[in-house]
């Protein structure tokens, strides 16, 4: 009798050892602070906060990225670079562009003279005009150029912004 007993309290220990070590992986734990060697995450990681890589990053899934993507390093790409052309602004006479992303496409309901908004140091930028007129960018203050330059529809224009100014580097009247 007593070698049963025995044997029943073993099988209910094992039982609830078994439920809590599945609870604990279903659970999530707070840490105030993980030092470690090594981590190796077989699925998603989610960081709501800032992430800071003194070292190399491998990341062979998808990585999106909410803010800023800081590198001080080199960026080395395998394959292609894809930059999402933005949504045309609307560009009106007298008007101001402010580019929301590297390759800015504009359109205007007419002929029209505008400047650009500042930029960030190193920021480069791609005008291209999607509409079928002749939108005239100058150069003036903050905006240093080969010349007066008229984008009629899809001619482009590239700049880098240094110091107060956006630097033309390349045009192309197509
Ligand atoms: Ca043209």
């Amino acid at each position: 009798m007593r070698k049963m007993t025995s044997g029943v309290v073993i099988a209910v220990v094992l039982i609830l050892a078994l439920v809590v070590g599945v609870n604990t992986q279903a659970v999530a734990t707070n840490f105030t602070w993980v030092v470690t060697k090594l981590l190796t995450v077989t699925d998603v990681a989610t960081f709501t906060s800032s992430v800071n890589v003194a070292g190399a990053a491998n990341l062979a899934g998808n990585t999106t990225v909410g803010g800023t993507f800081a590198v001080s390093g080199n960026t080395a790409l395998a394959t292609g670079l894809n930059i999402v052309p933005q949504t045309a602004i609307s560009v009106t006479n007298g008007g101001i562009i402010t580019p929301t992303g590297a390759i800015q496409l504009l359109t205007s309901g007419g002929n029209v003279t505008a400047t650009l908004a500042s930029g960030q140091a190193g920021q480069l930028l791609t005008l291209i005009n999607t509409a079928n007129t002749n939108i005239l960018i100058q150069d003036t203050s903050g905006q240093i150029l080969s010349g007066d330059l008229t984008l009629a529809q899809w001619d482009t224009a590239t700049f880098v912004f240094y110091g107060t100014s956006w630097i033309q580097i390349d045009e192309s009247n197509n």
